[in-house]
């Protein structure tokens, strides 16, 4: 060993962050009035596919994000707080608020080059 190896383990040597991934961001989504389709903002939203969708609650009622099929649901969301979904597959995501259902929302999930599936 020579003098010029220590310390040569250090941060250089250490994993370095990987080159960003198109479509692997997040998109808020901010959840801002019981008022229908104009609860969620952006509504409809679209991501690409690995992308995650963060709804905030950005009022002071209670809110959720949950799914028509099931594949998520944030519970109940007091003002501020916030809940996350990473969508692993294309398509179309409708959702509503489990307290006040008429608020309604979509996600759409379209492919990394921003196609539909083939
Ligand atoms: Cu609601």
């Amino acid at each position: 060993m020579n003098v010029g190896d220590i310390g040569g383990k250090g941060p250089r040597d250490s994993v370095q962050d990987p080159a960003p991934i198109p479509g692997n961001g997040t998109v808020v989504v901010s959840i801002i009035d019981n008022a229908g389709s104009n609860s969620y903002n952006l509504n409809p939203v679209e991501v690409k596919v690995g992308e995650t969708v963060t709804w905030v609650n950005d009022d002071s009622n209670i809110y959720t994000a949950t799914s028509n099929d099931g594949i998520f649901n944030s519970d109940v969301l007091f003002e501020g707080q916030s809940f996350s979904y990473t969508f692993d597959e294309e398509g179309e995501y409708p959702y509503f608020c489990d307290i006040h259902p008429n608020m309604v929302g979509t996600v759409m999930v379209v492919t990394q080059d921003g196609e539909p599936e083939a």
